[in-house]
């Protein structure tokens, strides 16, 4: 193979900018990650020649769409879905699907290319997608949601597959909606088959994938926080979010002695100094799941806590994990949880840390797991989801809790292994080295295609 033009990280990040004009989300992404391939692939030219950063930087396909639906009051609505199917060396595409206004290509796109690298880490056979649209589900009636549901599957089954692409959840999409999608899938295919993870229980859901991103993200918190032994317990916690992830991280932080002070949404957070409790979490997950209402409702119900605008940064506690969305935590509030002590940072979001965030963390060197190794847990159980599926059995919770247990375990020794220098580890570094490699060598394998 002839030797290709080897260009440097800023030449590179130049034309990842051009090639896709206004898409900041997935160039941020890209970002993040090429600074630290290029310095392992520094001595590798074999990666240089066949070009494989930048065709993982190239989605295989985005797929976009109209998604037209009736509302209750017999107004046609039009809104625009997508699905990215970034890559597929190492399994079929996988990713969850976003119901959000703020969807765009870019949002799904770094969601997609990061998805790539963390279903590689779980040493899982998947590969990278994500979809979704910018439809907002708050406010909706059941009917709507599901007749929106319906007709964005209605357009989507064409692409997907068991063992082509297998979308789950993500924001806004949940049990009710997964189960709408999978309704129609599978009405217009006329077979069953494991075409989504995160069903439910009674139609090939697994155990363990509802607490699975929250319970994983508390996980790998934990072992970076026993790599330099310490533990969860006597411990408090600021957590933002009050969906999937954020309630099942406070509960587990909750179960192993740690104490949660906060959890938010769009609207503020809610500022608890006596801490969750089990019962506390349960009312939290009865509020949003069932009755869709609003974090502020919290303080309404329980005496001495009080409710804020804006994020939960600024209150002081030992541990840190973002669990809403992208970018909702900036450099000056990295730096105030820096100064106000934060010993470890575990991201259930994806990408919820600005690169100037990151960077704050890694000055000060806090112990900080970026989503791609910390939230993996969730896609993980997803993936084992797809086995029981495969072999049309079910496992029961305890021995799923204990796989994922030993997968966090597994993700974090990967990134100690790839990122650990004098002492401390990058877990970025560790991340996007351990993600890559495989993908990399797997497309190494299959030539030019
Ligand atoms: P949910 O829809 O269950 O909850 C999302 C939460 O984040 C809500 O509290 C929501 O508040 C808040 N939020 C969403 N967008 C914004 C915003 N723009 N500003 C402030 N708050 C916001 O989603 P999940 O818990 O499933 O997902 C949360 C994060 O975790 C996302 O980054 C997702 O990609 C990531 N993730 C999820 C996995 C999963 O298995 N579900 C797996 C791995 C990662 P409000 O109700 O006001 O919108
Ligand atoms: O970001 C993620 O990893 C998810 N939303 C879960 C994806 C999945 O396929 O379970």
């Amino acid at each position: 193979m002839a030797v290709t033009d080897h260009v440097d990280l800023a030449t590179f990040m130049a034309g990842v900018s051009k090639r896709n004009p206004g898409q900041t989300e997935f160039i941020q992404a890209v970002q993040e990650v090429a600074q630290d391939i290029y310095e392992f692939m520094e001595d590798k030219v074999q990666y240089h020649e066949a070009q494989i950063l930048r065709r993982i930087a190239e989605p295989d396909r985005v797929i976009s769409f109209r998604v037209c639906w009736e509302d209750d009051n017999h107004n046609i609505r039009v809104q625009r879905g997508w699905r990215v199917q970034c890559n597929n060396a190492i399994g079929p595409y996988k990713g969850g699907i976003r119901f959000h206004p703020s969807v765009t290509e870019s949002v799904l796109k770094f969601l997609a290319f990061e998805q790539t690298f963390k279903n590689s880490l779980t040493g899982l056979p998947m590969g990278g997608g994500k979809g979704g649209a910018n439809f907002n589900p708050k406010g909706k009636s059941d009917a709507e949601v599901m007749r929106f549901c319906q007709s964005f599957m209605t357009e989507l089954y064409r692409h997907i597959g068991p063992d082509t692409d297998v979308p789950a959840g993500d924001i806004g999409v949940g049990g009710r909606e997964i189960g709408y999608m999978f309704g129609q899938y599978k009405r217009i295919v006329n077979r069953w088959e494991g075409v989504l993870t995160g069903k439910g229980l009674e139609y090939g859901g697994s155990a363990m994938r509802p607490e699975a991103t929250g319970y994983g993200a508390v996980y790998f918190l934990r072992n970076m926080l026993m790599h330099k032994g310490m533990d969860v317990e006597g411990h408090t916690a600021v957590i933002s979010g009050s969906g999937n992830v954020a309630t099942h991280a406070a509960e587990k932080i909750t179960q192993l002695g740690g104490k949660v002070l906060t959890l938010s949404d769009s609207g503020g957070y809610i500022h608890d100094p006596d801490g969750l409790t089990q019962e506390k979490i349960d009312w939290i997950k009865h509020l949003k799941n069932v009755k869709r209402g609003r974090i502020s409702e919290y303080a309404d119900e329980f005496k001495g806590a009080t409710f804020h605008e804006g994020r939960p940064w600024g209150v002081k506690a030992d541990l840190a994990l973002p669990c809403a969305t992208q970018n909702e935590l900036n450099a000056d509030e990295a730096k105030t949880l820096v100064a106000n002590g934060v010993k470890a940072v575990s991201e259930g979001a994806n990408m919820p840390t600005t690169l100037e965030g990151v960077h704050a963390f890694q000055d000060a060197k806090v112990m900080y797991a970026p989503g791609k190794a910390a939230n993996a847990g969730g896609v993980a159980v997803s993936g084992l989801e797809m086995s029981q599926n495969s072999e049309r059995v079910s496992w029961n919770h305890e021995r799923l809790g204990d796989m994922l247990t030993d997968l966090m375990q597994g993700i974090h020794g990967k990134c100690v292994e790839y990122g650990e220098k004098d002492g401390h580890v990058d877990y970025v570094k560790g991340a996007n080295i351990a993600g890559f490699k495989k993908v990399a060598d797997a497309m190494l394998a299959f030539g030019v295609v």
